[in-house]
């Protein structure tokens, strides 16, 4: 179609490799957007809302089902249907972040694309997403967007378990037991989305073990427009 897609860049790398911080740099000189699919999540729960369409599914179906019936307890009875498909919604994306697993691609693209429509800018960087083949496929197949490129974030376990442990902010999944968990997942179901990626020449490896200014120059040249 004639309509100009957005710029996106997928931002990947381990629990704790420093996609935040970096993507926070990157926003300062490059004018992105930066959409962390994990801070959505955790924003939903906070905030104990819903995303999209599920709230109206939960609400709607009971409601279309006593349409014309008129009676009260029926709408009642939806109503609190609703309520608990939103509360189960919730309680599911808690646990999942809480056990490291990744929540199913059509909360967390809703998520995304809700704020791709809401930032009204035209180039994000997708950090933390997509977390395997599923969500890969997913987001191109709903948004019809494929990555400019991939910034990988490469760095060894220990250094990534000694950054986690010591943010301190409160993060539920912030714990040994579920840093172990979120390695396991990043290396069986994420890794294999960056090799994917570099099969395409897409990917942009970065040494993520360096201080944080040193990592910020590799990343600059790679955002810098080349002249040829
Ligand atoms: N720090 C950063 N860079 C440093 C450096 N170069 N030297 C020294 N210290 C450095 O950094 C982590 C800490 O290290 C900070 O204290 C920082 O100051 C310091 P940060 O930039 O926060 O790293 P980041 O890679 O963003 O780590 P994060 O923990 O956010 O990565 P995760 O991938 O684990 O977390 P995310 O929020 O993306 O996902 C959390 C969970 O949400 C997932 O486990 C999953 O359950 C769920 N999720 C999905 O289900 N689907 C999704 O699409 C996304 C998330
Ligand atoms: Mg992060």
């Amino acid at each position: 179609d004639s309509e100009k897609k957005p710029t996106v860049v997928f931002v990947l790398g381990g629990p704790g490799s420093g996609k935040g911080t970096q993507c926070a740099n990157i926003v300062e000189h490059f004018g992105y957007t930066h959409l962390s699919a994990g801070d959505l999540l955790r924003a939903e729960i906070k905030s104990g809302s819903e995303n999209g369409n599920t709230k109206w599914e939960c609400l709607g179906l009971p409601l279309l089902k006593a349409g014309g019936v008129g009676i009260h307890s029926y709408q009642a009875l939806s109503f609190f249907i609703g309520i608990g498909c939103i509360l189960h919604l919730i309680t599911m994306i808690q646990n999942m972040i809480k056990e490291g697993k990744i929540v199913p691609s059509e909360v967390t693209i809703k998520l995304l694309q809700k704020a791709m429509q809401d930032s009204g800018n035209d180039k994000f960087l997708i950090d933390g997403f997509p977390r395997n083949e599923e969500n890969r496929a997913a987001f191109e197949a709903v948004t019809k967007i494929e990555p400019a490129f991939v910034l990988f974030f490469d760095c060894p376990e220990e250094e990534m378990e000694r950054r986690i442990l010591s943010r301190n902010q409160g993060r539920e999944d912030d714990n040994i037991e579920t840093i172990r968990k979120r390695f396991k997942v990043f290396l069986e179901s994420s890794l294999p989305v960056v090799e994917y990626y570099d099969s395409k020449g897409k990917v942009r490896k970065v040494d993520a073990a360096k201080p944080i200014d040193e990592v910020f120059e590799v990343v600059k040249a790679i955002f810098t427009p080349k002249d040829e």
